[in-house]
């Protein structure tokens, strides 16, 4: 998909980056302007600015990790499925969410990174993941709410990135917003299960709604203004809804599924506003939010062990893969020598 991004005839092989000391080639910065301002697609052999470039870095790769490290709740879980089907149904999902991050470490490679680099950030703690992924599992019914919840939340934040300006960014979420879709839809089917079934089951899924509730409207980011990012990014058309606006849109679309659970709301200051249109909610602990993203979460250091060890113990498949490719690689050059 990303290659056949950068072969786009007529274009320059390589990416144009910046011209002699660092400054923009004639025209270049006027024509990033007027793709973005006409809501078009910036590719990577296209000329972008710095901060543009590394903006796309940070945000992607961060993306990419939180869905690595967001298979790691799940994976909990594989073993202890009740039923065959429903832990056929977790492990295509699961496969999902690292399929998810390739493509989107593939994504950020095309604009001059390193998977190694990427991957080093993440396990020497500089680089970020999703806060969400830093809670527990301890029950069946965070399978069902990470679903329901998790996904749900992450497709209300993925489906505006796919009009982001960067091609291969926008590309890979029009196909990951529709594996989420299939994966919210999972969740709840989990929870209503649950919820229609003892009322231990019942009772269950209203704790892991009551524990999930507030870390998943903290996966939208700080507010507004707080934010430090969104105001350029929304100008270079990588941000196209800003936090509160997505997490607002996330709450009136998920209480409606709550009632139709028949489960107790997780916020007794859910209420709907007619004069706004809207839900109001209590307020959010945002020190709890500061907590997780300082490291000092439920389960970061658990979280980030857990992909250390398995980047260590995967050496062998990198070298083997390695190794094969110098063996086609010099057979090729052979055949042609001949
Ligand atoms: N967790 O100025 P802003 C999924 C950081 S995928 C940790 O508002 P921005 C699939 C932010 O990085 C879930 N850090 O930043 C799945 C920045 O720090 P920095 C991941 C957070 O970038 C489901 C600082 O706070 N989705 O769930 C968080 O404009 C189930 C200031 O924030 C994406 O990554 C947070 N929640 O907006 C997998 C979507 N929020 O970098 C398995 C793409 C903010 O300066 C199972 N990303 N921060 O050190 C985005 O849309 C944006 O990056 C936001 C943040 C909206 C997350």
């Amino acid at each position: 998909m990303y290659t056949q991004a950068i072969d786009l005839p007529g274009q320059p092989a390589e990416p144009s980056r910046s011209g002699p000391l660092g400054l923009a080639p004639p025209g270049a910065q006027a024509r990033f302007d007027a793709t973005v301002a006409a809501q078009g697609k910036i590719e990577p052999q296209d000329w972008m600015p710095e901060g543009y470039r590394r903006t796309l870095i940070r945000q992607i790769s961060q993306h990419a990790h939180s869905e690595v490290v967001g298979m790691l709740p799940e994976g909990n879980w594989v073993t202890r499925a009740p039923s065959l089907k429903r832990k056929a149904i977790l492990l295509a999902k699961i496969q999902d969410e690292g399929g998810h991050g390739l493509y989107l470490y593939a994504a950020a490679e095309t604009l001059g990174a390193s998977r190694e680099e990427l991957v080093d950030a993440l396990h020497s703690g500089k680089a970020k993941y999703s806060s969400i992924f830093n809670y527990p599992t301890p029950t069946w019914a965070d399978i069902g709410t990470i679903g329901w919840l998790v996904d749900g939340a992450a497709i209300m934040n993925q489906v505006p990135l796919c009009r982001c300006s960067y091609g291969p960014y926008a590309r890979a979420m029009i196909r990951v917003c529709k594996e989420e879709s299939f994966h919210q839809r999972q969740g709840f089917e989990i929870v209503l299960t649950l919820c229609r079934g003892t009322p231990e089951q019942k009772a269950m899924a209203q704790a892991a709604l009551n524990r999930w509730w507030w870390p998943v409207l903290m996966m939208f980011g700080p507010s507004d203004t707080e934010s430090v990012h969104s105001a350029q990014s929304t100008a270079w058309g990588i941000k196209r809804i800003g936090n509160d606006e997505l997490r607002q849109k996330f709450i009136d679309a998920t209480v409606p599924q709550i009632e139709l659970l028949g489960l107790e709301m997780p916020d007794p200051e859910l209420h709907w506003n007619a004069a706004r249109g809207h839900y109001d909610h209590g307020p959010i602990d945002w020190s709890e939010f500061k907590r997780v993203l300082d490291g000092d979460g439920p389960c970061n250091r658990e979280r980030v062990a857990a992909r250390v060890a398995a980047h260590d113990n995967g050496a062998w498949v990198r070298e083997a893969a390695l190794a094969h490719a110098a063996r086609k690689a010099a057979r090729q050059a052979e055949k042609q020598a001949a």
